[in-house]
């Protein structure tokens, strides 16, 4: 089996510091988390952007500026910056850090509830951002909230309207109001994926953890973070991202999956290595 890639989606746009004072808003605070994750394992960090006061922003030089420092910190590290934003943001506002030439985005794959709000990827915005990710030479990370995310990735795959082979897809599973956090639905996501891509399983809130250990062991990778749950174990805070990752890395570790560097990550991803 592949080493395990893990992912650490550090902020998000929804959570906030009144739910746990660790979550990063300032450059600063980013920087922090980043290297508190990739110190414990992480090989790939999941950005989002914030203003200083927490609102969420897909603001071209503010992803400039917080990715720039977290590239001065680690040099190495992946970075995967967000298109999903926040819930009601404009698909041209969302697209901003594909302007900045990043490896890898996330593309959602289509519209879901999340929570109270409706989280919106038309056709046509999933084209625009495929087009987009063609020109820019982006690796996408394809974004699964529900089931039939799937088929439409696919068949706009087959169409050449977003890349194609080796797919890297995220089953973010556990989103209020869209498809629930079981191994079931994970293995039936697994199964329809095309031969040579490779998957991540988010579980979302209680499920972070007990979605990661089947994905440990069906040879999938897995991310965690504050974007998707703020707690260590039932009622215990998270002190850092780091403390997240930590606990991926001991679960791994007792089933025997190493941990993949950023270089071996770039690899199993099909990325250009580092010069
Ligand atoms: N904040 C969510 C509405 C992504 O990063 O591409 C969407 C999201 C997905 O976080
Ligand atoms: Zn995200």
């Amino acid at each position: 089996m592949e080493k395990l890639i893990i992912t650490a989606a550090i902020c998000g746009a929804e959570v906030t510091k009144k739910q746990n004072p660790n979550v990063p808003y300032t450059i600063e605070e980013m920087v922090r988390e980043a290297k508190s994750a990739y110190n414990a394992g992480a090989a790939i960090i999941h950005v989002h952007v914030r203003e200083d006061d927490g609102t969420p922003t897909q603001d071209r030089e503010r992803f400039r500026v917080v990715m720039d420092a977290i590239r001065a910190e680690l040099p190495d590290v992946i970075m995967i910056p967000s298109t999903g934003g926040a819930t009601g943001m404009k698909p041209e506002e969302r697209l901003q850090p594909t302007e900045l030439f990043p490896e890898m985005a996330t593309l959602d794959c289509g519209t879901c509830n999340f929570g109270d709000e409706i989280f919106d990827n038309t056709m046509p915005t999933m084209r625009a951002f495929g087009k987009r990710m063609i020109e820019n030479g982006i690796k996408p990370e394809y974004e699964c909230f529900e089931m039939g995310h799937l088929d439409t990735i696919l068949t706009m795959a087959r169409k050449g309207e977003v890349p194609g082979a080796p797919m890297q897809f995220n089953f973010v599973l556990g989103v209020p109001g869209c498809t629930p956090a079981t191994v079931q639905n994970l293995a039936w996501l697994v199964n329809g994926i095309p031969a040579g891509s490779t998957w991540t399983a988010t579980g979302v809130g209680r499920s972070a953890f007990t979605l990661a250990a089947p994905a440990i062991v069906m040879g999938g990778n897995v991310r965690v973070g504050f974007e998707d749950n703020l707690y260590l174990s039932r009622g215990v805070l998270a002190k850092s991202n780091g403390e997240l990752v930590e606990k991926v890395v001991r679960m791994a570790t007792e089933l025997g999956r190493g941990i993949a560097s950023p270089a071996e990550a770039r690899e199993i991803l099909s990325l250009k290595p580092l010069k």
